[in-house]
């Protein structure tokens, strides 16, 4: 009788890949052993050799799984099994795909900056535009006024409106803030926070649908078990076109958009469409993209290259009915102590677009 072989062990395991579309991949691994019975898997399974794609070789204790011509199906995880009579082991490593860059970014902020400094409104009697951030609870509404007063105060703002995580939403009344431009002068732009939507609590719908169309005033505080009634002090009966949301932005997190409850969905579709009947400009802010995405992750610039976020601004358009070139990904400060350039250039290219949208939408209306 011979002697059972050794336990299949790795001596060296596979180690994650990042490559250009159309590269070749190499994944590999040295064994303590061979003799082994060894399988390759892809997201958990078998993978399915396909001819001038995949190439498994073995070269005594050595594996290797070559994959030819990246492609963004290739994307995935990746996992070695072996086994023998005496056990098995298995290890796994990740590969990204880049894709083509297929949205550019200006990575320099000056000059966004500056269009947003000089920015007038067309219309003289609405002195400044006004969005509406409404989205689930901890999406990154109030993170997403503090990017971008941070990027206007030239440090960064101290995080005061953001919760650390929490199932119930941390912004409970209805508050207006404005950018400061340096110490003084404030740019003509406003930023209107809301309570987060929730299954059951959160804030009511029509409260948002309300607020749109410019009833609710600053300050108010939101009750989930009803709607503003009109006999509230914070209820404006005759709202003019300057009380009136310009533009709709609903803040939707990377990492939570597989998981979306259809509830919360179809609450946030049905503001959508009070917003498209009043004619308001609508977009996603996708925020947590660093979340949702290693390659964003450890470098913001290849947000627009990368597989995950394409999908995630495919999934979210499909959810909520919004076109994909009104979805901006983009990533708030968070953990950073310094101000970032890249965090910067990622929402002020969202932010000159939106403010372009809603001048249009203020000059539509003034014109009725
Ligand atoms: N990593 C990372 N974290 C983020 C980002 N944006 C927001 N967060 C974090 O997500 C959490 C929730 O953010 P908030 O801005 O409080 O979310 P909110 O939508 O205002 O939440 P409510 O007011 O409770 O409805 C906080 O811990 C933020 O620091 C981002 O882009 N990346
Ligand atoms: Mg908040």
């Amino acid at each position: 009788m011979g002697s059972k072989p050794s336990k299949p062990q790795f001596i060296t395991v596979l180690g994650d890949k990042q490559v250009e579309m159309g590269k070749e991949i190499i994944l590999s691994c040295e064994t303590n052993t061979e003799g082994l019975t060894v399988t390759w898997e892809k997201d958990g399974h078998t993978l399915k050799c396909v001819q001038d794609k995949h190439v498994m070789k073995q070269d005594g204790n050595n594996w290797s799984l070559q994959i030819l011509n990246a492609d963004e199906v290739d994307e995935g995880n990746y996992t070695i099994k072996l086994e023998n009579q005496s056990g098995r082991d298995a290890c796994s490593a990740k590969v990204i795909v880049e894709l083509k860059e297929w949205r550019t970014v200006q990575w320099k902020q000056n000059e966004m900056v500056d269009y947003l400094r000089t920015f007038t409104i067309d219309i003289d009697e609405v002195k400044e535009l006004r969005f509406l951030l409404y989205g689930l609870v901890g999406a990154g509404k109030s993170s997403t006024i503090n990017t971008i007063k941070t990027i206007f105060g030239g440090s960064q703002f101290v995080n005061c409106l953001a919760e650390a995580m929490s199932t119930t939403s941390f912004t409970m009344k209805y508050e207006k803030y404005v950018i400061a431009d340096g110490k003084e002068d404030l740019l003509p732009l406003a930023f209107n926070d809301t309570v987060g939507v929730e299954k059951e609590q959160g804030v009511h719908t029509d409260d948002i649908i309300s607020a749109l169309r410019g009833h609710i005033k600053e300050g108010y505080v939101f009750n989930p078990k009803s709607q503003i009634s009109e006999e509230n002090p914070h209820y404006l009966k005759n709202p003019s076109l300057s009380d009136r949301i310009h533009c709709l932005v609903s803040v939707v997190a990377a990492d939570r958009i597989a998981v979306m409850d259809q509830e919360i969905i179809n609450k946030m579709r049905q503001v959508r469409q009070a917003a498209n009947r009043m004619g308001i400009p609508q977009v996603v802010f996708m925020t947590r993209v660093d979340l949702a995405c290693p390659l964003t992750k450890e470098n913001l610039r290849y947000i627009y290259k990368s597989k995950k976020v394409r999908d995630n601004m495919q999934k979210c358009s499909s959810l909520l009915g919004i076109p994909v070139n009104c979805i901006f990904p983009v990533k708030n400060y968070h953990m950073e102590t310094h101000v970032s350039g890249d965090i910067n250039c990622l929402m002020l290219d969202a932010l000159t677009q939106i403010v372009d949208w809603a001048n249009d939408y203020v000059a539509q209306i003034a014109q009725i």
